[in-house]
């Protein structure tokens, strides 16, 4: 194939699969129904590849077909099973046993869900010890394949490959100390051999072994020994050619992206080691990653380089002359050195949504400079055209790509004075707030809380009346007088409940808030949402992320009316709650014209003025949101500490303007901090908020040892279950705590936001949570 996609968004254009998945699972539909709707999208999907110009009978159309996710997939192929699923799935992993997998029940907790690469994706992390058996079970794979091809379309099923499925896998349980799922490769290897095999047999041309983990530190350390890549290859690979048992095996395409494969210093050598060892087809990370060095070129004699030089992480539409041009020369040379050069993308399309044509109330000026997974396909396609036949062959192509970038450029928005001056004029002072020890005295005097405040993270929960009003709102059938007075009454709800419950710092439970992110995306200029772009996030849930296209500003404060409405109801303090600039980039579609780390700044300014709004409000309480802070650290460690720089200063530039007085509180949604603790100790928030239910304060010791001054929320309520937790069980938590942490800096709450979760156990929840509190300070006054 001349032009290919590693991946395609597999929810549909409309969620038909979330749909068709939740109706399964609710028991609204059989099996073989969920099995007809999942064709029906994937066919669609294959007939719109083909029609955008993949070609259908050479192994071009992806194969990524997942009903929950890829991983998981991979995990029922090799009928990994891990031993506490053993008495539920005896034998092969079907449907039924890979939802349980992915969903648990009331005996088995579900597999973890974990951060695919640096993405927004998340999938079930394998668990694997030294007893895991592997078994090839193509059932499912071969099955989809005949269907497809059926139908004309001879898709390459795609699995996760080999050394990238054990280092996205975690040692189970009960695996002794010092395993690592990695000792078991050469196991896994001979059950890969067999799906090839079984493949083959079944008509597949071509498979796809997605070998992204090559492109982390720990994938890079494993293929830098030059012959663990060629091991495990060449028993998969060179069957396709000659060994008469393996006759007939599929040819394989071993895409590397998520950024360069292997040693950085050595680009390339991991694909030159692939092709050595027969694979028919290797790929490079144009975007995130380097073409292969010339030297490793000579390696691909008889091979096909696939260049993955379409962005398939963010939504904006190709540079088509600049690549054009890199492909050219990076084809000559592929050619002289014996290979072939194919179009493809960095990574699998399943990160960005279906089609720029559904949007229909995007600003005039941003459709044409967009393209998502279909307008992407289509530049693959003429890219490759373009290779083929020569720049004249797509001549008006690269001149409306030409004209795409230039109005983009030239476009009001896209640059806005005043922002850059702003900016410009930032110095070291702005990032500095007075010190923790006099912001602490003042805070004290301002607040009057008791030792071991107690309060929430925002949110309250989401009742269905909320969600319907704001539908109502959105499609007009109420006035949006009528929904912000349905919002005014919301608020008033939860005011007088955290009172009646005795939380001491309340919020105004965020009812109209949909989305954390996405609210703060729709109040400030230089962002659009979205009304179909969604991304799978995890099995069938989805989200919407706003595109940031311009210079960021505030036309106006927008948080400050609830929340001052709020505060008007109570005589507590009243926290004032807003999303930090890093979570607000991480979960939105960000720029490719600008660094990220001017965009924080930007957002970072937009928040500061919200603060400083808030303050003139009399609001004395201000959180900052930071949950996905850790999660856009770079997979190389080479590129932590700059990032981490920008980030921690972006968070101190939006609260920098904060008075003594103001106590800034944040919120992180994870306890392993590791190597991030001194990055958080660096945001210099007063109060931090962290996960820690799960893992029984595990973190309480960590912070201890490190010497956090600070105060601190460790969460002594799980918000992920339902489950209540009993008086008795919240008070050992917070005995845990305190022998780790000063009276003087701990704070009461919940784990995390409890928008999901429903009234009555929340209400629950947090009369134990105040009643321990109460009954701790009881036994601190009696101590002293
Ligand atoms: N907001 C945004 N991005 C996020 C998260 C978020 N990315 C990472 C993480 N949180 C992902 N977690 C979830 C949790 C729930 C859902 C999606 C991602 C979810 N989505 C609904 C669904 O698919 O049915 C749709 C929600 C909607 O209507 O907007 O349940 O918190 N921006
Ligand atoms: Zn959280």
């Amino acid at each position: 194939f001349a032009s290919t996609v590693l991946g395609y968004p597999r929810i549909g254009a409309a969620r038909e699969l979330k749909r068709a998945l939740e109706a399964h699972w609710a028991g609204r539909s059989s099996e073989e129904e969920l099995h007809v709707a999942a064709h029906a999208v994937q066919s669609a999907d294959l007939r719109r590849l083909t029609d955008l110009g993949l070609d259908p009978s050479n192994g071009a159309l992806p194969g990524d077909v997942a009903y929950y996710d890829q991983v998981l997939e991979t995990t029922a192929a090799l009928t990994a099973v891990p031993e506490r699923f053993a008495g539920a799935i005896p034998g092969p992993v079907d449907t039924a046993a890979a939802f349980l997998l992915a969903r648990g029940d009331a005996e088995h907790p579900a597999l973890e869900l974990t951060k695919y690469f640096d993405t927004n994706y998340h999938y079930l992390v394998p668990e694997i010890s030294p007893s895991t058996t592997f078994v090839a079970n193509p059932d499912r794979l071969v099955q989809v394949l005949l269907a497809h091809q059926a139908q004309g379309h001879a898709l390459r099923p795609t699995l996760v490959g080999p050394l990238s499925y054990l280092l996205l896998a975690k040692a189970a349980a009960d695996a002794p100390e010092g395993f690592d799922p990695v000792d078991r490769l050469d196991d896994v290897v001979a059950a890969y051999a067999e799906l090839l095999t079984q493949l083959g047999a079944a008509g597949a041309q071509w498979v796809q072994l997605d070998e992204h983990a090559l492109s982390t530190e720990r994938g890079a350390a494993l293929a830098a020994d030059g012959h663990t890549v060629a091991r495990v290859y060449s028993v998969l690979a060179r069957a396709a050619e000659a060994g008469a048992e393996s006759a007939g095996r599929p040819r394989l395409f071993v895409p590397t992206g998520y950024g360069s494969a292997g040693d950085p210093a050595r680009p390339g050598h991991v694909q030159g080691e692939l092709a050595r060892a027969g694979v028919a087809a290797v790929h490079a990370d144009l975007v995130r990653g380097v073409a292969p060095r010339a030297q490793y070129l000579g390696d691909l004699v008889g091979a096909t380089l696939v260049g993955g030089i379409v962005n398939s992480r963010n939504v904006w539409r190709n540079d088509l002359r600049a690549s054009l041009d890199a492909l050219i020369s990076l084809q000559a040379q592929v050619t002289s050195a014996g290979g072939a050069l194919a179009v493809g993308t960095a990574t699998s399309l399943q990160h960005v949504p279906h089609t720029v044509s559904a949007e229909q109330n995007l600003p005039a000026h941003l459709p044409q400079w967009l393209a998502f997974a279909d307008e992407k396909v289509t530049e693959v396609a003429t890219l490759a055209r373009g290779v083929a036949e020569g720049a004249q062959a797509i001549e008006q192509e690269l001149g409306q790509s030409d004209a795409a970038r230039e109005a983009r450029a030239g476009f009001a928005g896209t640059r806005i004075q005043a922002v850059r001056d702003r900016l410009a004029a930032l110095g070291a002072a702005d990032l500095q707030r007075s010190d923790a020890a006099s912001r602490s005295t003042a805070q004290a005097a301002a607040l009057g809380l008791p030792p071991l405040p107690t309060t929430t993270i925002g949110s309250f929960p989401q009742t269905g009346q909320v969600r319907t009003a704001r539908a109502d709102a959105r499609a007009g059938r109420i006035s949006e007088a009528e929904y912000h007075q349905f919002l005014r009454q919301e608020i008033a709800r939860v005011v007088e409940l955290q009172e009646q419950l005795g939380l001491d710092v309340l919020v105004h439970g965020e009812p109209e808030r949909n989305d954390m992110v996405q609210y703060f995306a729709e109040h400030f200029d230089g962002y659009a949402p979205t009304e179909f772009g969604w991304v799978q996030s995890y099995g069938s849930r989805a989200t919407r992320p706003a595109i940031l296209w311009g210079d960021v500003t505030r036309p106006e404060a927008f948080t400050v009316p609830w929340i001052s409405y709020a505060a008007s109801l109570t005589n507590k303090p009243l926290k004032g709650m807003l999303t930090g600039p890093v979570t607000i980039l991480a979960w939105s579609f960000v720029r490719d014209d600008e660094p990220l780390e001017v965009s924080a700044q930007q957002v970072a300014l937009a928040l500061r003025d919200e603060i400083e709004d808030l303050q003139d409000a009399g609001i004395r309480i201000i959180q900052v949101d930071e949950p996905a802070l850790r999660e856009l650290l770079p997979l190389r460690a080479t590129d932590q500490a700059d990032y981490l720089r920008w980030s921690v200063d972006s968070f101190r530039l939006a609260v920098g303007g904060a008075e003594t007085a103001t106590q800034i509180h944040t919120h992180l949604c994870y306890s392993e901090f590791g190597e991030v603790l001194t990055a958080i100790d660096a945001l210099d928030a007063d109060v931090t908020s962290i996960e820690a239910a799960r893992s029984r304060m595990e973190v309480t010791a960590d912070l201890a040892s490190f010497g956090f001054s600070r105060g601190i929320g460790p969460g002594v309520y799980d918000i992920h279950s339902p489950r209540v937790p009993s008086q008795a069980e919240v008070a050992e938590l917070v005995d845990i705590a305190l022998t780790d942490l000063s009276p003087h800096q701990l704070w009461i709450n919940p784990d995390c936001g409890l928008k999901t979760r429903g009234y009555a156990e929340t209400e629950a929840a947090l009369r134990h949570l105040v009643q321990a509190a109460q009954l701790a300070r009881t036994a601190l006054a009696a101590r002293v």
